[in-house]
């Protein structure tokens, strides 16, 4: 058994070489997505799912609520429910509260902190609910525990479009382990962006609060109190840019003017413009879904979506 200690000694380990790999990178400088997520940089997250321009959260809600029904009918009764990330909250209650005599809910989380803590929440407010949760990443390959209950269907449940912080290669080997996951029989309720006018799309990852751009800086900020390094986090400005060929929001930190820091002992040197790459935001049509979950084993058995066809919510049964 790994203490605590261990792993955050783990972690910064896997943050610094993350870091390192990707800004001595001289063409494209990147950084890893996921680890934009510390204490503070959730926060902001929860913070961007109520900016006005940020729709994805609040549409994925209200298309959940709208088809709740027929999401239940697609579990069917006594369901083994798994949820790729600890509990969406709001998002999981809604399914959860639908559902005919769930047998179990599984929630899947490499943050083993926040997955205890959701999964409490959970309990507390479906008493006759059994809760497993997994400790896990499910961007790598695991296996579920071997003792699931055998009464109904397994449905796997991944909500809030983190489908589209994978790139297509990486969605494909994503949707294939949650098919071996669910079994034959087996179905899974995945919410995914839709493409849509660039202007909504890239109002949407920088708001006029200046919140997504705060969530983009606090990378910086975090490399500089964790990693002990001295980056000038006021040098740097978020940007959203649509990229047309990936068909991806990309978030930029771009330097306003010639920059140099040292991180762990290497410097770094960054050109007036240059920019660090953090995150893509993949969007998709019901064309490319079909063709994207098809060839990972699955049948689109239903989209929901809204009035706008802003989100989709995608009902999949194994083939
Ligand atoms: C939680 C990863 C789905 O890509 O829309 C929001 C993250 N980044 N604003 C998204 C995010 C900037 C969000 N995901």
């Amino acid at each position: 058994m790994l203490d605590k200690t261990d792993t955050e000694a783990q972690q910064r380990e896997a943050f610094l070489r993350d870091v390192l790999a990707g800004l001595s990178k001289s063409q494209q400088k990147t950084l890893p997505a996921r680890w934009l997520y510390d204490e503070r940089g959730s926060e902001l997250f929860e913070e961007i799912t109520q900016a006005p321009e940020y729709y994805p959260t609040r549409t994925e809600t209200g298309i959940l609520q709208d088809n709740a029904g027929a999401i239940a009918a697609l579990f069917g009764p006594e369901a083994v429910i798994l949820e790729y990330g600890a509990g969406a909250g709001i998002k999981t209650e809604i399914v959860l509260e639908a559902l005919d005599r769930p047998s179990l809910y599984v929630p899947i989380d490499i943050s083993g902190d926040f997955l205890a803590a959701s999964a409490e929440r959970i309990r507390e407010r479906f008493a006759e609910l059994v809760v497993e949760p997994v400790t896990a990443d499910f961007t790598q390959e695991f296996d579920l525990p071997g003792d699931l209950p055998e009464a109904g269907r397994r449905g796997g449940f991944f909500p809030g479009s983190t489908i589209g912080n994978l790139d297509r290669a990486e969605a494909l080997i994503f949707l294939k382990r949650m098919r071996r996951h669910v079994g034959e029989g087996g179905v899974a309720v995945v919410g995914c962006d839709l493409k849509k006018d660039v202007a909504i799309l890239t109002a949407a990852y920088d708001d006029a609060g200046g919140v997504t751009a705060a969530f983009d800086l606090n990378i910086l900020t975090r490399i500089n109190r964790e990693l002990g390094a001295d980056i000038a986090v006021e040098s740097f400005a978020h940007e959203a840019r649509w990229n047309a060929a990936t068909s991806a929001v990309e978030m930029h930190l771009v330097a306003q003017e010639p920059v140099t820091f040292s991180i762990d002992g290497r410097a770094f040197s960054m050109t007036a413009g240059e920019t660090i790459h953090t995150e893509n935001s993949r969007k998709y049509d019901v064309k490319g879904l079909t063709a994207l979950v098809e060839e990972a084993g699955w049948s689109l058995d239903e989209v929901w979506t809204d009035e706008d066809k802003l989100f989709a919510v995608m009902g999949l049964k194994a083939r």
